[in-house]
């Protein structure tokens, strides 16, 4: 009834002919270290689709809503062209990335005016890979054009996984879940409330469709699934009770699997499933309410996706190793910096956080970071990945590397960053879109 949304799907999507480079990033990784270059244009342009069984007129990439499948490995440059066929600059963020924020790099401050065209070039390094997405980050815009279609899923590949045979045999799914709320043939408007909660939308979104049910081909699932929502909160748990299989924060491995009852997700980050299916039971992934402080979501449990399991299951087992997770020493650290989350960036003393930091290329840093607000945040750091040391001075149970991490309210969190490799400006802020957009938005330059 519902399409299947393989990543072949989306990359069928909307892919026009004109755009025939394209097809190189449905391209496996590549299996020795061969650099290749991977060319993608993507035009921003308004589109009318029929979502949901509703007529509406999102912004899109290509056309598509979510915008296509980028897919490299490690090693690889990926030339990304942005052609802006919007009537209002926009840009584009890779989320997540450890690449440069300068130049044709990951560089929030370039904005690209309309008719223009700008071109991104970017290399993952080795370790480095993972599950992301790319989204626009013009100032004071990204919460609108993120909520009005604008987002993809990016994948870099990491050779190494081919490592781990119950991954190499398991059957992949690329999901972008976003909502959406439509009035007039548009998407909402933002009211006043939105730019305080944050917007949801009534529509829960699965690769642009409500519900889907994903034909398996093995009888394990690797679901690299991503929050592509401006503000929702996905609590997600198996409908039958049984745990989830945690393989990956923001793509990167953990050292082993994770059985977790539920597993949040907040706007912007994304999660690796294991999901090993029974011959002849469909298996379905569920959003359990969740209350931000601001707001509840969904009503009630509703289901998110279903996957049937091939016609001959037979059982897979679960991996028992998945990588080696370097664990941060926080004695080590160069720095330590103490930040307060309200509904923007706050001093020790209360004071907003005003100046740029001020960071040193290859220093390890320790961030403290309390949330003093009645409602979550979602801290977010472009280019640096950090892992969380202690939250509430409890030690994260598991190394893990993360880019973007949930702080409840009168939570504190003390992260680790390494600013290894690149040099530069970027930011930091909170992933509700529009917090960040309304202000907690903060300027970090690391100088060798
Ligand atoms: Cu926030």
């Amino acid at each position: 009834m519902f399409p299947s949304v393989s990543r072949r799907s989306l990359l069928g999507a909307g892919l026009g002919a004109a755009l025939s480079s394209l097809g190189r990033i449905a391209l496996p990784a590549t299996a020795a270290a061969a650099r290749r270059l991977v060319e993608v244009t993507l035009e921003a342009r308004a589109e009318e689709l029929e979502v949901a069984g509703e007529r509406v007129r999102l912004l899109t990439y290509n056309g598509c809503y979510p915008g296509p499948l980028i897919r490299a490995a490690e090693g690889d440059r990926l030339r990304i062209t942005l052609v802006n066929a919007l009537d209002e600059p926009t840009n584009l963020h890779f989320h997540g990335l450890h690449v440069s924020p300068e130049g044709y790099g990951d560089n929030v401050f370039v904005e690209v005016e309309p008719g223009e065209r700008h071109t991104y070039e970017l290399e993952v390094p080795e370790g480095y890979g993972g599950t992301f997405w790319y989204h626009p980050h013009t100032h004071h815009r990204l919460a609108r054009q993120l909520w009005r279609g604008l987002a993809g899923p990016l994948v870099i590949d990491r050779p190494l996984e081919r490592e781990v045979p119950e991954l190499a045999a398991a059957d992949e799914h690329v999901v972008v879940v976003k909502d959406l709320s439509v009035v007039d043939g548009l998407p909402a408007e933002h009211t006043t409330g939105d730019w305080a909660r944050g917007k949801t939308g009534r529509s829960v979104l699965v690769n642009g469709v409500p519900g889907p049910v994903l034909d398996a081909k093995a009888s394990l699932v690797r679901l690299r699934l991503i929050n592509a929502c401006n503000a929702r909160m996905l609590l997600l748990a198996r409908d039958d009770g049984r745990p989830l299989q945690l393989a990956a924060h923001e793509g990167h491995l953990l050292a082993a699997p994770q059985a977790l009852a539920q597993v949040l997700v907040t706007p912007a980050q994304r999660v690796d499933l294991l999901l090993p299916l029974e011959p002849g039971e469909p298996l379905r992934l569920v959003q359990i309410p969740y209350n931000s402080g601001a707001i509840r979501t969904p009503a009630e449990v509703e289901t998110l996706l279903t996957i049937r399991p091939p016609a001959k299951a037979t059982p897979s087992p679960l991996p028992v190793r998945l990588a080696t997770v370097e664990r941060l020493d926080p004695a080590a650290a160069a720095t330590r910096r103490t930040l307060r989350m309200a509904m923007a960036f706050l001093t020790p003393d209360g004071h907003p956080h005003l100046e740029p930091v001020r960071a040193k290329l290859g220093d390890l840093e320790l961030w403290e970071i309390t949330n003093v607000d009645t409602q979550d945040h979602v801290f977010h750091l472009h280019v640096w990945p950090f892992q969380v040391w202690r939250r509430n001075g409890v030690e994260a149970p598991y190394p893990a590397w993360r880019d973007t991490i949930d702080i409840r309210p009168g939570e504190r969190v003390e992260i680790l960053i390494p600013f290894r490799d690149f040099a530069g400006t970027a930011v930091f802020h909170c992933h509700i879109a529009e917090h960040g957009d309304a202000g907690m938005m903060s300027i970090v330059e690391v100088v060798p």
